[in-house]
């Protein structure tokens, strides 16, 4: 069966360079040791100064959303995945949405002001698929309507975007570290924050608020990450530039096979790849549909991400958002991951 990812699994000798040292301390959470050298680490290869890890993305941006007093209504994208808005839902935000640009995916600045209103109190793009947001329009905007502003980033880990990381926009941007993720740490995800006083205030927030065996500061909750997902962490990175640079051999491969029959997505010109997905935009869902049974039946599964568009679906029920709706309908990601075939995706470029 061939999906539309498959998770990176490091040597077992690599792993267990990692879990031995769990095994010697019995440190299996709480700020254990391994947690504070990949939170080293990763600051490290990213370029980002106030991280913290926590138990998976979708807490990073709850966490980040409390951190940083979101409350109200905040601007968001209806192309993403689900958690983009549960998080604010759950949160008590209700989310607003401001439509996508049809090449890039992502929310179009264009259409962010007007949607301001008096309890907006922040904007939360999406870097779809890895492909950078129009940054310096939309920091500019919420500069001028005093919004903060949070980068669902999940999807970027180590992109950079005018030869820095792409994290270091926005008053904090999140990272999904799951399973499925370029890099990952089973579960996992991290939060980049601008300012050191909202990383403390996080930290807070992620164990409880306790600050010591007798003290309560302040309502938390458990957002940790363990020891033994940053084994796996600590592993995965030691591998980062083999992942990445197989995963862009397969990108490149159906880039240079596909580029002339599909509409591709417009990547930002001063940006990085990490080479997470790679989107096709049919004519039509039909298209799609066609293509994607055809695909089953030769046991291959790619993936309608983000299908449906949020403002469809029924909890969220937000205002229509037609070109979101329309790229949703038709897109669909093709299976990349670092060991697949060359017959393989000739199989899928065939069959597409
Ligand atoms: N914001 C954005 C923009 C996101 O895309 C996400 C997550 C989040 C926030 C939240 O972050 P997390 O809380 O998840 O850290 C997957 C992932 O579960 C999810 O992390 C991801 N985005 C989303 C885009 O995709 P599914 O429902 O597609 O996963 P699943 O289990 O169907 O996996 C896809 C394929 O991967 C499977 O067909 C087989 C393969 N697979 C998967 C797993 C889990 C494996 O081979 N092994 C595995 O262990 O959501």
């Amino acid at each position: 069966m061939i999906t539309v990812t498959k998770p990176y699994l490091p040597e077992r000798a690599k792993l267990d360079k990692y879990i031995d040292r769990i095994y010697d301390t019995c440190r299996l959470t709480n700020d254990g040791p391994l947690v504070r050298e990949l939170t080293r680490r990763l600051e490290e290869y990213l370029g980002v100064k106030h991280l913290l890890l926590v138990a998976n993305g979708t807490l990073a941006l709850q966490i980040a959303y409390r951190a940083l007093g979101i409350t109200g209504t905040a601007l968001t994208t209806p192309f993403s995945f689900v958690a983009t808005s549960s998080t604010l839902i759950w949160e008590g935000i209700t989310p607003k949405y401001v439509d996508i640009d049809p090449e890039t995916f992502n929310m179009d600045p264009g259409l962010v002001e007007r949607s301001i209103t008096d309890d907006t109190t922040a904007i939360i793009p999406v870097h779809v698929f890895g492909n950078p947001c129009e940054v310096e329009r939309i920091d500019e905007i919420a500069k001028k309507n005093d919004l903060k502003v949070i980068y669902d980033a999940a999807h970027t880990f180590g992109v950079r975007y005018k030869g820095e990381s792409i994290l270091n926009h926005g008053d904090a941007a999140t990272l999904s570290f799951h399973a499925t993720k370029t890099y990952h740490t089973i579960e996992g995800g991290a939060i980049a924050f601008k300012e050191k006083e909202a990383l403390d205030r996080a930290r807070l927030l992620i164990n409880f608020g306790i600050t010591g065996p007798d003290k309560i500061e302040g309502l938390g909750i458990n957002a940790k990450m363990n020891e033994f997902q940053a084994a796996m962490g600590l592993a995965v990175l030691d591998s980062i530039d083999h992942i990445v640079e197989k995963r862009s051999q397969v990108w490149r491969y159906y880039h240079e096979r596909l580029k002339d029959s599909f509409q591709l997505q417009k990547w930002n010109p001063h940006a990085t790849n990490n080479y997470g997905y790679f989107p096709v935009l049919f004519k039509d869902e039909e298209a799609l549909l066609r293509c994607q049974k055809r695909l089953n039946e030769r046991d291959i599964y790619p993936r309608r991400y983000f299908y449906p568009s949020l403002d469809s679906v029924e909890y969220i029920r937000g205002e229509r958002m037609e070109v979101s709706r329309d790229i949703a309908g038709k897109v669909l990601c093709l299976p990349v991951y670092a060991e697949i075939t060359k017959p393989t995706m000739n199989q899928v470029i065939r069959n597409i």
